[in-house]
């Protein structure tokens, strides 16, 4: 039987307009002004905002950091998505040293199979490059995985920047995308060593063992390199004004640079980091939080268009035991934070409604810009006759407050604890079936596999 969402304004990020929306099995089959019901099931989407189902392209689920495996796993954290609003999510399938990246997509499809409330893809981390890595770069392409992850800090991960030119050249031939964190590894490890025989050993020594220079050298480091190997690239998790301003420099060069961002950086300061009784142990991730101006850069940057994506580096770890660890030295503290269930609520009530952004910005920075970095458009990321249809039915008059004690994440705490926030999905189809209805998740683990095709390179700025 079809389906007809009838009466909400379909927001896109070219423009917004009234219509009704009709679903044939698992695909949108037409958007027009009026539709006749014709005997289709109907819903009243009366005053909503219908978004095209957002993609969260930055989760670690069912991770281990080799010391604790993140509180969520794909069964959890995907329930958190869909509930929000997030129909697709990209997580980071990795590869330990000593792995193929074969063996480590298995695993990963082993963690998410038949268990994710959402639908699903994976970027590859790769963290032990070689001449027989090299060669299974066109076995990820031929299993849907075109984008790569690669990080500059974490000894246990990172790549040298000689591995990273010949990764950005190869991956460049696949028409792939590298996604990297930046962070300088070694100043990192350095400035830790500082802090501890220092003796500050609390949490707030964590921003200052990673400060803004160490992201915007990083930046700058690997921006030269993708120069040097003529490779599109995405910066994750980009969180200072003076790694942005490398992003400027490189763009103003001709090179192509996407850059994602994440609601903690936008929403929260490095004032966390001076809380009591360890409470500050919540808030460490990295990069860690930052300054006030920092935020306000990102905002702007979001507003111009100038950051693609907006995603939330989901890596959740309890603070009770997990947090824990590092009571007595911070630098024992799992990097992290929850974020995947509220991102569209946190972005609209302060990015939409406090006018920083538009709709039709949320829309692109939060859907159809990551579906089209990612090789999912339009099968994802868009209204359209033929796409998927996954779709937010918004509606914008719920007022609610965040709070670990009502939410689908399995961890003990959130950073938006108490936050209030304007919006939340009445309804969230996916693939056509409708899985949410005002707050409950009604069906799980309809979650399928995305098998991305190349990245779009898609033209950013004008
Ligand atoms: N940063 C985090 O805080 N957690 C996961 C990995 C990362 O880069
Ligand atoms: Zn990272
Ligand atoms: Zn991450």
């Amino acid at each position: 039987m079809s389906k007809i969402i009838k009466g909400g304004t379909i927001v896109t990020p070219k423009g917004s307009f009234a219509a009704d929306l009709r679903i044939e099995d698992n695909k949108i089959a037409e958007i027009a002004e009026q539709l006749p019901a014709d005997g289709a099931e109907v819903l009243d989407a009366t005053g909503c905002l219908l978004f095209p189902g957002f993609i969260d392209a930055h989760t670690h689920f069912d991770m281990s950091t080799g010391t604790a495996l993140t509180a969520d796993n794909f069964h959890s954290g995907t329930r958190g998505a869909i509930v929000g609003g997030t129909t697709t999510i990209v997580d980071f399938a990795t590869q330990e040293k000593g792995e193929t990246l074969v063996q480590a997509l298995k695993n990963w499809h082993a963690k998410a199979d038949g268990v994710s409330s959402c639908d699903y893809a994976f970027h590859m981390a790769i963290s032990d490059w070689n001449p027989s890595v090299r060669n299974e770069i066109d076995t990820m392409v031929a299993e849907g995985v075109t984008s790569f992850k690669l990080y500059l800090a974490y000894d246990n991960l990172r790549v040298s920047d000689g591995e990273l030119y010949e990764i950005l050249k190869c991956v460049r031939d696949v028409h792939g995308i590298i996604g990297v964190h930046c962070e300088n590894g070694d100043l990192v490890n350095e400035m830790i060593a500082e802090k501890r025989a220092a003796g500050e050993l609390t949490p707030a020594a964590h921003p200052a063992s990673r400060p803004d220079f160490v992201e915007a050298e990083a930046v700058s480091r690997y921006l030269y390199i993708a120069e040097a190997s003529d490779a599109p690239v995405n910066i994750v998790h980009l969180s200072t004004k003076l790694g942005f301003d490398e992003v400027l420099k490189a763009r103003a060069k001709g090179q192509k640079v996407y850059v994602e961002t994440c609601p903690h950086y936008l929403m929260l300061d490095e004032s966390r980091y001076n809380l009591e009784n360890f409470e500050s142990a919540k808030y460490v991730c990295s990069p860690p939080l930052r300054k006030k101006e920092d935020q306000q850069c990102l905002w702007t940057a979001l507003k111009n268009n100038d950051i693609d994506t907006v995603s939330t580096d989901h890596c959740s770890f309890n603070f009770k035991k997990q947090k824990e660890q590092g009571r007595d030295d911070f630098s024992k503290i799992p990097n992290g934070m929850p974020g995947v269930e509220h991102r569209p609520a946190v972005m609209y009530t302060y990015g939409v409604c406090e006018n920083r952004i538009t709709k039709e910005q949320m829309a692109a920075q939060l859907s159809e810009n990551t579906a089209r970095l990612f090789g999912m458009y339009p099968q994802k990321g868009a209204m359209l006759a033929g796409s998927d249809a996954d779709i937010v039915v918004w509606d914008p008059s719920f007022k609610g407050t965040i709070t670990a004690q009502h939410m689908q994440q399995n961890v003990d705490y959130t950073p938006y604890e108490g936050l209030a926030v304007t919006g939340r999905p009445k309804a969230v189809f996916l693939r056509g079936q409708q899985v949410v209805q005002d707050g409950e998740v009604i069906a799980e683990h309809c979650g399928a596999y995305v098998h991305r095709h190349e990245s779009e390179y898609y033209p950013q700025h004008g």
